[in-house]
């Protein structure tokens, strides 16, 4: 098993093919993006190993495979490599599927996507902002104009009446957009949804999925490692 909890850092030896039947994540336990391809791989049960990286310190073979130098890579027993969150659970989504998670309708799929698009635009306010504030700097503006933009998500999910952004049942949207909620506890940053009540209710009935509560780290460990992250020193490794 190639499965390495620890991460790997530069001149540590590459690991084996993938075995056959398999497919590997390069990731970072701590890492949002990975998350989500973490979060699809669990829900829809795929076998697969894990190599995590020390992003601060890459090996030169991980460079090879994902130029970029960014985690999530999946990579197949043949040697093919995929890049890019979105990009690595479509793939998933494509290859395994026995439990769908994007819906077959063009437009709705269309809908998940555009959706996508505005949360991207949310997500680095949820590094800023704390950053900001642990300088001592005002986050003020920043706080609100976060606030305006979770409002609007709460306004598409109310307006669908469903119980998750795809309908009545957790599907991919949902996935890639929980890896931020999941850290909103941690950064100081859940009084921003306070004028989200559905979205609220979203985030409670999130935390009940069995794929979620599998990947999920609790708080005082996210702190742990936000706290080496802030000072400059990630520790990949925090809590093994
Ligand atoms: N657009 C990428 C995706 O969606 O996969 C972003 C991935 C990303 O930023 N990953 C971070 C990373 O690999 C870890 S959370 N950082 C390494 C670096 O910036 O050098």
């Amino acid at each position: 098993m190639a499965s390495s909890e620890k991460c790997l850092g530069k001149g540590s030896s590459p690991p084996g093919p993938v075995p056959k039947g398999m497919i590997r994540l390069y990731s970072m336990r701590f890492c949002p993006f990975a998350q989500r391809t973490r979060l699809v791989l669990h829900a829809k049960g795929i076998k697969h190993d894990t190599i995590n990286i020390d992003l601060k310190d890459k090996p030169d073979w991980f460079l090879m495979k994902n130029p970029l130098g960014l985690v999530p890579v999946l990579e197949t027993p043949g040697g093919q490599v995929i890049y890019e969150s979105p990009i690595t659970c479509d793939y998933l989504e494509d290859v395994y599927p026995e439990k769908k998670l994007l819906p077959a309708d063009p437009f709705e799929k269309a809908q998940q996507k555009m959706l996508l698009e505005h949360f991207s635009k949310a997500t680095p306010y949820f590094y800023k902002i704390p950053m900001m504030s642990r300088k001592g700097e005002d986050t003020s503006t920043l706080e609100e104009e976060l606030k305006e933009k979770l409002i609007k998500l709460n306004e598409n999910l109310a307006s669908k009446k469903t119980k998750y952004f795809g309908g009545d049942s957790i599907t991919m949207i949902d996935y890639m957009m929980w890896p931020w909620f999941e850290r909103m506890d941690t950064s100081g940053l859940k009084h921003c949804m306070d004028g989200a009540p559905e979205l609220k209710n979203w985030t409670e009935r999130m935390l009940e999925d069995p794929s979620i509560k599998a990947i999920m780290f609790d708080s005082e460990t996210y702190k742990g490692f936000y706290k080496s992250y802030q000072e400059g020193k990630p520790d990949y490794d925090y809590g093994l």
